[in-house]
């Protein structure tokens, strides 16, 4: 009877596990294994390692598997559950989420001084998600061309953007197209684009260096990527999932300051590939990185009355 009886229970036991068991469907609205996915995959795998019987993560892939743009949506109707994406990405359903661009304050410091309470309050309302963690900060956003620039003014500059860059470039007389990260090398080829914006990392993913001759600088804005939750899955989870998931990833927030040295790297392998930089003098880059602040202010004021002047008290430094 014994070893009958003992099978029976493990047989129970590993029922009770499974049962308990939560998993997510997770889209990434970056390539899969590039500079901006690679946190979020680590992310994955170390959850799925360590949080055997309580939570799993599907990761069901990147823009092939669901455009970039249609991430947002995805998540607030639920039909995935967990996303790495950049708010410029899903402004279509929430405008004030381009803003993250905008701050240099430490999400640290965001946490507490009501930064990430005004934000988290309108992911709530807008996309019905909670943003668990920022993956990417302290990076900058930078223009890049191909034909040579004397001055700020880009008058006959067709630009590939995101709404990261709308404003700004508009403002400085350039035209503008946007799309998705995975058009941008063929728009270069085709020299349907003069350029585009981009941060200073992960150009070599997509070997946009093969079709970029300039850099400009200096850089402006601080590139967001982050992890964000269908809010009624995450109010769904056993205490335990929850409490793990919200750990995992703060502990993953919490490596941020990786990036600086990366940019350092990043800048120098441009180089090394051959991609000029234009710099502005010192009045110039001021008045250029100013104007870009300005004028996205404007932009996120303009897109959200209702929230924007509030969240540049707390977001802007
Ligand atoms: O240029 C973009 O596609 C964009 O908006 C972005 C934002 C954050 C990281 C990388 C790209």
């Amino acid at each position: 009877m014994k070893p009958i009886l003992l099978g029976l229970s493990v047989l129970l036991l590993t029922n009770a596990a499974t049962a308990q068991e939560v998993t997510l469907r997770a889209v990434t609205a970056f390539t899969e294994n590039t500079t901006y996915s690679r946190p979020f995959e680590h992310f994955i795998n170390r959850v799925n390692e360590d949080g055997k019987g309580i939570l799993r993560i599907n990761y069901i892939g990147g823009p092939k598997a669901m455009p970039p743009f249609e991430v947002g949506n995805a998540l607030k109707g639920g039909v995935i559950d967990i996303a790495n994406a950049t708010g410029a990405f899903y402004t279509n359903v929430m405008p004030e989420a381009d803003a993250w661009k905008l701050t240099e304050r430490p999400m640290a410091e965001l946490r507490q001084n009501g930064g990430y309470a005004a934000m988290a309050a309108i992911y709530a309302q807008k996309l019905n998600a909670i943003f668990l963690a920022r993956l990417v900060d302290n990076n900058p956003f930078h223009l890049y061309v191909n034909k040579p620039i004397a001055t700020t003014d880009l008058t006959g500059l067709k630009l590939r953007i995101t709404p990261v860059y709308r404003d700004f470039f508009q403002a400085m007389n350039a035209s503008v197209m946007t799309t998705a990260p995975g058009e941008v090398y063929t728009a270069l080829e085709r020299g349907v684009i003069d350029g585009y914006g981009w941060p200073i990392h992960a150009l070599f993913d997509l070997n946009w260096q093969e079709k970029t001759k300039y850099r400009v600088d200096p850089g402006f804005y601080n590139a967001e990527v982050g992890l964000i939750m269908n809010l009624d899955k995450y109010k769904g989870l056993p205490a335990k999932a929850r409490a793990f998931l919200e750990r995992e990833a703060l502990d993953y927030e919490r490596r941020n300051e990786f990036w600086k040295t990366y940019n350092l790297s990043e800048a120098k392998r441009q180089a090394e590939a051959g991609i000029q930089t234009i710099t502005f003098d010192a009045a110039t880059a001021r008045a250029y990185v100013e104007k870009a602040k300005e004028v996205g202010w404007a932009g996120a004021i303009k897109a959200s009355p209702q929230y924007g002047p509030q969240l540049k008290k707390v977001l802007a430094p």
